[in-house]
């Protein structure tokens, strides 16, 4: 093979002066968008690959995510770059997430922990008689809002389904939870039982409604903000669950100052990205007894000097909690997706 010439002087100058633009070209795609140029906006919707952003003035621009951005969800605050209108109605890009002040965030088998809402105050648990009332998710989702330190409202609605013999015991079941000090509020958005009160909790603050598919998140948001317009889709006939009928959350504004976010219902609410200690610290009633039990790492089974069972077996602790505690344990392990480690 022929020896290749060296370069000359001149042409080494060349190199030497290509190579330094395109590193100066470099250091400033890196450095980052100048930030005195952005607009400050919050996320009102999210779309797979854009999110609504809504200005100062409360004008809307569908945006674009900037690749280096983790995650963006309703509520989010966010920096913002406008641009022109383009075909697909796409205006602006997001090029900042400010630090959130809370996150609710549930698992995904495929996805990993996925951020839900942000930047909220409080967690409305919304459950109902149809699809048929599920205590396990209340649980699931309490221990959701203790984990991030949340309030919870418990609704249950469409009451006016109740007989008088179902009132009876459903109100039982749910008043463990109103001696846990939570607030419970029965709800109908067919006969407006409730909705006052519902609408007493939501002035000022950021609110987040979540349950099953087919509960009814939708209707009462309709109820509370008629203009909301949400689309409600009916229970299948030959399941009894909801159809999946909010397929992406939105962020809506009350007149007198507080936002409502809806989410798409959940088949199930996991919590295996959690440790388990973590689980026990979100049955509050548990707290008290906590590091009482006679050995360290008590399973609070069938372990002797268990303060937990105990306390399940004089009356302190309802026997139902204590079970689903039990029972999202013996979950985690199972929806836990293998390629996800447990936490230490
Ligand atoms: N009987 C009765 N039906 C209700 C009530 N509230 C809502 N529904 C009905 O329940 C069904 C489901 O309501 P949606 O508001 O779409 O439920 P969702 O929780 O938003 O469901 P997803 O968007 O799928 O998560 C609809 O047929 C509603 O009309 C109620 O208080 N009583
Ligand atoms: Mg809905
Ligand atoms: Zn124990």
């Amino acid at each position: 093979m022929a020896k290749k010439p060296k370069l000359t002087h001149r042409q080494k100058r060349q190199v030497a002066a290509n190579r330094s633009k395109r590193l100066k070209q470099r250091d400033q795609t890196n450095a980052g968008p100048d930030l005195s140029a952005l607009e400050s906006g919050r996320v009102t919707g999210r779309f797979g690959k854009h999110a609504d952003v809504e200005d100062d003035n409360q004008q809307v621009f569908r945006c674009h995510i900037r690749r280096t951005i983790d995650s963006v969800v309703c509520g989010d605050d966010v920096l913002f770059s406008r641009g022109e209108d383009t075909e697909s109605g796409v205006s602006g890009v997001i090029e900042v997430v400010n630090d959130r002040r809370s996150v609710l965030t549930r698992p995904d088998f495929y996805d990993g922990v996925k951020p839900i809402a942000a930047n909220i105050d409080q967690i409305i648990i919304v459950s109902s008689v149809l699809p048929a009332l599920s205590l396990d998710i209340i649980d699931r989702y309490l221990v959701a809002c203790e984990d991030i330190d949340i309030q919870p409202i418990i609704v249950l609605n469409k009451v006016e389904l109740l007989s008088a013999e179902e009132w009876a015991t459903t109100d039982q079941q749910l008043a463990i939870y109103r001696k846990l000090g939570y607030t419970v509020l029965y709800t109908s958005c067919k006969t407006a039982t409730g909705l006052d009160d519902l609408n007493a909790q939501l002035n000022d603050k950021v609110s987040v409604f979540v349950g099953q598919s087919g509960v009814g998140k939708s209707s009462l948001i309709n109820q509370v903000l008629p203009e909301a317009n949400e689309q409600v889709g009916d229970i299948s006939n030959n399941s009894g669950l909801g159809q999946h009928t909010t397929t992406a959350a939105k962020l809506l504004h009350l007149p007198a100052g507080g936002d409502l976010i809806d989410s798409p219902g959940v088949r199930e609410f996991a919590l295996w990205h959690l440790p388990t200690e973590r689980i026990t610290w979100g049955f509050i009633e548990f707290r008290d007894y906590l590091g009482g039990c006679k050995f360290r790492d008590c399973k609070h089974l069938n372990d002797p000097g268990c303060l937990l069972r105990e306390a399940v077996e004089e009356g302190k602790i309802s026997a139902a909690r204590f079970a689903s505690y039990h029972k999202i344990l013996a979950a985690m392990d199972e929806q836990r997706p293998s390629h996800a480690q447990p936490h230490p």
